[in-house]
């Protein structure tokens, strides 16, 4: 029998029943026809609640087809079909937060929004002050003569700046400071993490490739790592607007696993026929943000960015980090083996550190040289 038979009364059970059995394959147009979405995502008839029974009655059932409504109509109501998921903008307004100093800390709504959207976006994490250090230690000769270039599919140039460890400086503070790695470490909710890479991801002014759409994961995978067991954080070191190439992400998409990646450009691409059946499923949202703000993500969370079409620069500052358990395969003697794979504890410092921190030099630092970017591969 068709569900919707079930919550029927014994006589109406047989008329529904036969009309079921004729009308199996249109029975969910019909259905759509006859309900509709409330404001709270209730599946609902045309009518109100209290209207629902005096529709029925009131409806002379003269043919099987109007019988079969009136019988769909009480049975639909009886059961009250809920959608898989609550009204998209709730959700993603779920996922964001105002970070205060006084009160701080990673809430279970935090976790639970994490959990089920792939992300969640707490504003002002770091302040002004905080900002004006990271961009005096971006901005510096020291940091700037490592960029080199990344490019998408129609080999459009965005410079990009990475390195590895985690030293006593700017840099290290901003990877370390418990707002920043305990939150996506209490976000990730299991192991330890620690710092996989820092980069700087510089799209200037009226110029500027895309990012393509794509999960970190996509690349932690062909590295060799195991487990979709990363996360990143991005932080908006200029305001980031849809005109300027804001991060744009797929609510939830990380629900999806791991989708197969291609080399396009100098980058890695998701499998589009997948992506654009993905944006059927998954709500298409723009991130914009402001300086300071930093949105926390999953490893498989779909985003890309676009072009930066405005006379200002658009700048954005990623830390991936990986969970200790989660190794990779691809030892030394492996081509794609990268030297960097191995743990090294994070040890987290207070989040007044940045603003202590007086070390802007970075000269031991391992920065990444352009021929050893494997991230095509
Ligand atoms: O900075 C951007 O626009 C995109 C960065 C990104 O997608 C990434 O680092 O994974």
């Amino acid at each position: 029998m068709h569900p919707v038979c079930l919550p029927l009364s014994c006589e109406k059970v047989s008329v529904c029943a036969g009309v079921c059995l004729v009308l199996h394959i249109p029975l969910l147009a019909l259905l759509k026809l006859i309900l509709r979405k409330n404001n709270s995502g209730v599946w609902s008839t045309r009518h109100t609640s209290s209207q629902t029974n005096t529709f029925a009655h009131d409806t002379a059932p003269t043919t099987a087809a109007s019988t079969a409504t009136t019988a769909l109509v009480i049975s639909a109501a009886a059961i009250e079909l809920q959608p898989p998921e609550p009204q998209a903008g709730n959700m993603a307004e779920l996922s964001e937060f105002t970070y205060d100093p006084k009160t701080f800390s990673v809430t279970p709504a935090m976790k639970e929004a994490f959990k089920t959207n792939g992300y969640v976006i707490i504003r002002q994490v770091l302040n002004p002050e905080e900002m004006r250090k990271v961009n005096q230690m971006l901005e510096s000769p020291e940091v700037q003569r490592h960029a080199y270039t990344t490019a998408d599919e129609q080999m459009r140039q965005t410079r990009m700046v990475l390195w590895f460890k985690v030293g006593e400086d700017v840099a290290g503070c901003v990877a370390s400071m418990n707002k920043i790695a305990g939150t996506i470490e209490q976000l990730m909710d299991g192991d330890e993490v620690y710092h996989f890479s820092t980069k700087i991801l510089m799209k200037e002014a009226n110029q500027s490739g895309s990012f393509l759409w794509h999960q970190d994961y996509g690349y932690f995978y062909n590295w060799g790592y195991m487990y979709p067991d990363c996360a990143s954080i991005f932080l908006a070191v200029d305001d980031c607007t849809k005109a300027n190439g804001c991060l744009e992400v797929l609510r939830g998409s990380h629900r999806m696993g791991r989708i197969h990646h291609e080399p396009a450009g100098k980058q890695l691409q998701a499998d589009l026929e997948r992506v654009e059946e993905a944006k059927k499923l998954h709500e298409h949202l723009y991130m914009e943000m402001k300086a300071g703000d930093i949105l926390y993500f999953t490893g498989n969370l779909l985003h890309r960015s676009l072009p930066n079409t405005t006379n200002k620069r658009r700048w954005s500052y990623v830390i991936a980090y990986n969970q200790k358990h989660n190794r990779t395969y691809m030892g030394p003697e492996h081509p794609r083996y990268t030297p960097h794979a191995g743990f090294v504890p994070l040890k987290k410092v207070s989040d007044s550190a940045l603003l202590e921190c007086q070390k802007f030099s970075m000269d031991d630092q391992w920065f990444l040289k352009e021929d050893e970017d494997k991230a095509r591969e």
